[in-house]
Formats: C-alpha cells, sequence, structure tokens
C-alpha cells in the first residue's frame, strides 16, 4: 500500500503502528524517532500507533517512545486506513497471526526474528506476502553494524578470496540463575527455540548474507537448568521446553565449512556474536560486543608487518552508514543498526528496490533452525532444503 500522496505526487510519509513494547519495541520506535533526524534523504516516518496488552504500560511507553496513539486491539489498527507499515515485534508465537492480519489488510510489514516458531508457520507467512503483494522485511539488523556491512563490501570485492570458514558464536550469559522464573524465551510455545532461535538465527542470517546458503548441518543441544520457578519467587517449578544451548557443524552450497554455537550459558559472554571468515586471501574477524572494529588479515601484506589489522569502521566517506552520524571515531552502538535497517527499509519502499533481509531470507533462516532441530534429534546430518 502507498503512503498517502502529497499534491505533485511526491511521497508524502510513512504512517507506522508497531505491535510490541517491550525490548525490541523500544529499539525499533528509537528507530522510527530517529531516522529522519540523521538521514536527511529519508522519506518521513509517522509514529502513529503502539500496541500493547497492557493498557497503562502501552500508554506509558507510548509517552516515552514518541508515539501519537497506544492501542490494546491489534487487529483493528492493522486494518487502519491510516496505517501504511505493521511492524511485529511480539514474542515468535503471535508473528504468523499478526502477519497475516496486516497482509490481508494490504500493509507493508516488518517481522522481529527468528520470523516464526515453526517452518509451516513462515511458509504460511511469506505466502500471505506474496498473495497480498505487500513488501515485507525480517529485522536482522546486524547486517547493519557498519563494521559487518564492510565486511560484505570486502568479500564482495574478493579482497578474502574464496571462502573457506565461517565460524560464529553468538553467546550470552542471562540464564545462568537457577532462580531465573520460566520467562516466555523458555517456553516453546511461545519463543519455539532457545538459544538456536533467538541467537542462532542471528548467526546463520550473518552466515548467508556473508558467506551464502547453508546446505546440510549436523546438530547437537542442551537444556542445562531443566525446571525453573513457574513465577518470580515462587516455589513452584516448571519445565523448561527449549535448548539452552545449541552448537552446529555446517556445510554451505559454495564448499565452505563452518560452525555455529548459541548459548545462553557462557558466563562473561554478554552479547557476544562473534565471526571469523577465512578465505584465500584472508580472514575478516568481528565481535558485536566490540561493534565499531573490524579485524583483518591479508596475505598480500609482506614480511615482518604481517598481522590482522583493526578497522574502526566509522570514518566519514570511507565506511558504510558514517555519513550520517558523527566524526571519525565518535563510536556508534547497538541501537543505530536498527536506525539504519529502516532507513534502507523506507529507501527501498519508496524506491520498489528489493529490500533485505525480505521474509524470503526469514523463511531460508527458518528453514535452517527447522533442520537443525531435526539434526539435534537424529543425531544425523541432516539437508537444509
Ligand atoms: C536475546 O537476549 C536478545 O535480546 C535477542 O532476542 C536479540 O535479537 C538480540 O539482538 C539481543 O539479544
Amino acid at each position: 500500500m502507498k503512503p498517502k500522496e502529497q499534491a505533485g505526487g511526491q511521497q508524502r510519509n510513512y504512517r507506522v503502528a508497531l505491535l510490541g513494547t517491550k525490548f525490541m519495541g523500544k529499539a525499533h520506535s528509537q528507530a522510527y524517532r530517529n531516522v529522519n533526524m540523521y538521514f536527511a534523504d529519508a522519506p518521513r516516518v509517522e509514529q502513529v500507533v503502539l500496541c500493547g496488552r497492557n493498557p497503562e504500560e502501552t500508554e506509558q511507553a507510548r509517552d516515552a517512545y514518541g508515539w501519537q496513539e497506544a492501542s490494546t486491539d491489534w487487529r483493528e489498527v492493522v486494518t487502519r486506513d491510516d496505517i501504511d507499515i505493521v511492524d511485529v515485534v511480539t514474542p515468535g508465537h503471535m508473528h504468523c497471526e499478526m502477519v497475516l492480519a496486516a497482509a490481508a489488510a494490504g500493509k507493508d510489514i516488518v517481522c522481529e526474528k527468528p520470523l516464526a516458531n515453526t517452518l509451516d508457520e513462515a511458509e504460511r507467512m511469506v505466502a500471505a506476502v506474496e498473495a497480498a503483494g505487500v513488501r515485507h522485511l525480517i529485522m536482522h539488523n546486524y547486517r547493519r553494524v557498519p563494521a559487518v556491512a564492510l565486511a560484505k563490501r570486502m568479500l564482495e570485492d574478493g579482497r578474502i578470496g574464496d571462502v573457506y570458514h565461517f565460524r560464529a558464536r553468538y553467546l550470552q550469559d542471562w540464564a545462568l540463575s537457577p532462580e531465573l522464573e520460566l520467562v516466555w524465551r523458555f517456553d516453546a510455545k511461545q519463543a519455539g527455540s532457545g538459544a538456536l532461535g533467538d541467537l542462532g538465527a542471528h548467526v546463520i542470517d550473518l552466515g548467508r548474507y556473508l558467506c551464502g546458503e547453508i546446505s546440510e548441518l549436523a546438530a547437537t543441544c542442551e537444556t542445562f537448568i531443566k525446571r525453573r520457578p513457574a513465577s518470580a519467587g515462587s516455589s513452584e517449578m516448571g519445565d523448561v521446553t527449549v535448548d539452552d544451548a545449541t552448537a552446529l557443524c555446517v556445510r554451505f552450497e559454495n564448499g565452505a565449512i563452518g560452525t555455529i554455537e548459541a548459548s545462553r550459558f557462557a558466563p562473561g559472554r554478554k552479547n557476544h556474536n562473534t565471526f571469523e571468515i577465512n578465505g584465500s586471501k584472508g580472514s575478516l574477524t568481528f565481535d558485536l560486543e566490540n561493534l565499531n572494529n573490524l579485524r583483518y588479515y591479508s596475505v598480500d601484506d609482506a614480511g615482518d608487518a604481517q598481522g590482522f589489522r583493526e578497522i574502526i569502521a566509522c570514518s566519514l566517506g570511507k565506511h558504510p552508514y558514517a555519513d550520517n552520524w558523527w566524526f571519525d571515531g565518535h563510536i556508534l552502538g547497538y541501537e543505530h543498526t536498527f536506525t539504519h535497517t529502516v532507513y534502507d527499509w523506507l529507501q527501498a519502499l519508496t524506491s520498489g528496490a528489493a529490500v533485505h533481509p525480505s521474509f524470503y531470507d526469514g523463511l531460508k533462516n527458518q528453514q535452517v533452525l527447522d533442520a537443525a532441530s531435526r539434526a539435534a534429534e537424529s543425531r544425523r546430518w541432516e539437508s537444509v532444503a
């Protein structure tokens, strides 16, 4: 659906409804709020309505995040004529129903990762947006860390040569305490999976984005704390029904091989999304906990100066998105990646250019997640297709 036209056919604005108010609601809200301040050529964004479950909490979030209206009725909101974009940031078990409703209403759609809780849901979501002819984006924001976008550019320029390895880990440690209650992320009905879908989906997307499609994999997973308090401080216990950690061995269609790990049980690793790519002409390493930097090794560096270079990827005129922020070395953060993604999304909506990552990427990601679950069960190599 095209936004309201301004006299003379100019693009007027994109009116957004955001479904979800928690962590991702805040991250996406700041992107809509900031994109026009930092990206002068971005189409105008109007934060029209924020949807949540609890009226008081949703009203507080509306006020804090800068939305015009608050609602607890997402079904009504997605049908409104004054909404162009629906952005779904709720827990995974709500993604499918919300996306199907927004697609039926002809809205362009953003959805948080992973796309769905099951492969079947992901397939239905892709079919729905295709039938509706709407545009769609999955918020794999780490593609638009400037250092990651630089890695992509260097790979495309051939500076790393033929890729041999993609070695990635996404490690956190917030689930270590057995006292932590059964939040929704420990419930397969709400989250689909645990570390695999929450963290693994990110590194799978980076692997696909930087190295190509994954053809087959072996997997193992573990739930280290199998029962947790049903609610904070409760003596009643309940079952954890998702993985606390998953490890994959993967083969790419282009012949590269790799390992992918996702864990919430790595003490000291707070948001350690890291990869290393080794190729015929060099290597790249990245660590989200040091997200402005990309480390690069070139086989062409001669003599006693050979070694990994530390690139601070936020220099004007050199690095992706850098010209829209500050001067060289005035580093960026986690939230900027959402603003970059929203900017590129709005530009694509306006120009009609391809969006990445789209729900097609989300479906491919879901196929890898599904293969990983099958492989962990079968203890055999499983093909992804
Ligand atoms: C998990 O703690 C989490 O919030 C993920 O769900 C997000 O996708 C990631 O960006 C940060 O960590």
